[in-house]
């Protein structure tokens, strides 16, 4: 088999009209993604379409101002040449299936989530890469693409999101080298960094504050965890993204080898579930529940109501550690 770089290159050279696909509750790795695959793909000469079933959070605003960034419904059947998808560890994750698959004559899959099953015609899966954007980065060094101050700004934002500022424990010199090519491009250093990390939002702060007040450990401290109850959300007028950065909140205490938070979407129904470690594999937990993502750093949603939700989770734990 030829390498899956070659083959991307090859059939996004030959078209003429490309889908961008990012996925459900987009994260920086699949907006920084897709924004700098895009604009390369429309320097290149090609019709660009980004699509993504939700809207991008505004701390992306810097990447997103002025950009068109479109839902499924604007999308028809048969209008491209090259269907991408970008951080979409599953076909699902999409948030339209049907349309991924039909709305081009070729699917490309272009991620690097370990449980990726390689859904697309031509699947570039590389689950040793920090981040999404660094095969973007690849293919644009492949291309010998120049990097803008635009793209270097949303490759930079890819990497720094999935490492965590470059701080999580999985953080490779490769993905810092990268950052540090892309950083020389970017006019304004200072102010990408301040947008992703030295600010957050005051809903993210009292959700913070409840959780901080609510967080349970097992008895050897080494699993801590959250259940967060709908009404507690709803109260607190909390975003899907102030949920999501929660897990980061617990993950450092001190003594936690596995940090797990439960998300009540829905009164009594569907529970969000994010696992994270440095020390097992907590993709084979999200497997079990329909789930998947890394090895230490996976989720899942379920059906079951939070109660039971956390009990059935924390059973799968207890057997590895407790
Ligand atoms: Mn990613």
């Amino acid at each position: 088999m030829s390498n899956p770089l070659r083959q991307v290159r090859e059939a996004l050279d030959q078209a003429a009209n490309v889908l961008v696909v990012m996925h459900v509750h987009p994260d920086g790795d699949t907006t920084g993604s897709a924004l700098a695959l895009g604009q390369a793909l429309s320097d290149r000469g090609k019709n660009v379409v980004l699509v993504c079933a939700n809207p991008i959070d505004k701390r992306y605003d810097y990447l997103t101002q002025g950009r068109s960034i479109l839902t499924w419904d604007d999308v028809r059947k048969d209008s491209f040449d090259v269907v991408v998808t970008v951080d979409c560890g599953d076909i699902r994750r999409t948030g339209n299936e049907e349309k991924t698959r039909e709305a081009g004559r070729l699917l490309i899959n272009i991620d690097h989530h370990a449980s990726n099953p390689g859904f697309a015609h031509i699947n570039w899966v590389d689950h040793t890469a920090n981040a999404t954007g660094v095969l973007i980065y690849q293919l644009l060094l492949n291309w010998q693409h120049p990097l803008s101050d635009f793209i270097a700004t949303a490759l930079y934002t890819s990497l720094s999101t999935d490492t965590g500022s470059f701080m999580y424990p999985w953080t490779s010199s490769e993905a810092l080298a990268v950052a540090s090519v892309l950083s020389r491009e970017i006019a304004d250093f200072g102010k990408v960094n301040q947008a992703l990390w030295a600010q957050r939002t005051w809903t993210e702060t009292a959700l913070a504050g409840w959780a901080l007040t609510h967080v349970k450990a097992s008895p050897s401290r080494r699993v801590v965890w959250v259940a967060l109850p709908y009404e507690v959300m709803h109260a607190l007028h909390v975003s899907d993204s102030d949920a999501d950065a929660l897990i980061d909140w617990i993950r450092p205490i001190q003594t936690a080898e596995v940090a797990v938070v439960l998300r009540e979407m829905d009164p009594g129904g569907s529970v969000k579930i994010s696992w994270r470690s440095a020390c097992f594999d907590v993709s084979q937990w999200a497997h079990h529940f329909g789930g998947g993502g890394h090895v230490y750093s996976s989720a899942a949603v379920v059906n079951l109501g939070l109660d039971a939700a956390e009990d059935a989770v924390l059973k799968r734990v207890a057997e590895l550690v407790w």
